[in-house]
């Protein structure tokens, strides 16, 4: 779905800013093509919301994600977990390390939640707010709804992977979602960029610019 027309971000508006951390950024682990691409725009954007909350991807040493985890099995191979198909990644953001840190570039003091996932060793949480066993809770659905809030708007890393799922579970959940697409880049591995648009389109998600995000 496309939209026309400025929006003019409000206090029942929230921006989700998710895993600008520095695994994600140019010499990272699990570097995203131009990733850092995303940091001008999001400080931007932040001026104009209110409300701001961040992810932060955060996996125990070993996580069933990582590649390294599994016999025979190299990054962005995929396999079986309890829960369905897992692409299997590079190590990375490991709880406590440099690579785990969300970048100090992001200008956004007045963030008011950081949203850890993917701490269960056996579970992915590419969301936000469910992780990928698609049941186990992050809590982030109940923050949100606590406080009254309406419309989530989503930018970060990586579109395809991350931001797509948290837009979808938002959308899910009942909130009035964006994908704010050039404040965002995508890993793009074996057409999972193509299938995230699919998704995303079919769930009625808003892909929107930053320019149509009214500022100041
Ligand atoms: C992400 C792959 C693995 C992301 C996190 O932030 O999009 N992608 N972990
Ligand atoms: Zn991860």
């Amino acid at each position: 779905m496309s939209v026309q027309g400025k929006i003019a971000p409000s206090d029942t508006d929230v921006l989700i800013v998710v895993d600008v951390q520095h695994d994600f950024l140019p010499g990272g682990a699990l570097a995203v093509p131009d990733g850092d691409a995303v940091i001008a725009p999001i400080n931007r954007l932040a001026k104009a919301f209110q409300h701001v909350v961040l992810t932060q991807d955060w996996h125990p040493q070993g996580h069933a994600s990582f590649a390294s985890a599994h016999v025979d099995k190299q990054p962005f191979d995929t396999t079986e977990l309890h829960y369905g198909s897992q692409v299997l990644w590079p190590d990375h953001c490991v709880q406590g390390t440099k690579g785990a840190e969300i970048s100090r570039d992001l200008n956004i003091p007045h963030a008011q939640l950081v949203i850890r996932k993917g701490y269960n060793s056996g579970i992915d949480s590419y969301s936000g707010f469910k992780e990928a066993d698609r049941k186990t809770s992050t809590g982030l659905e109940g923050y949100l709804k606590e406080r009254g809030f309406r419309r989530v708007f989503c930018a970060g890393l990586a579109t395809d992977f991350c931001v797509a799922w948290t837009a979808l579970d938002a959308a899910a959940a009942g909130f009035e979602t964006y994908l704010i697409e050039d404040a965002s880049r995508a890993i793009d591995t074996n057409g999972s960029l193509a299938k995230a648009k699919n998704d995303l389109s079919a769930a009625g998600v808003r892909m929107i610019g930053s320019a149509q995000i009214l500022e100041g």
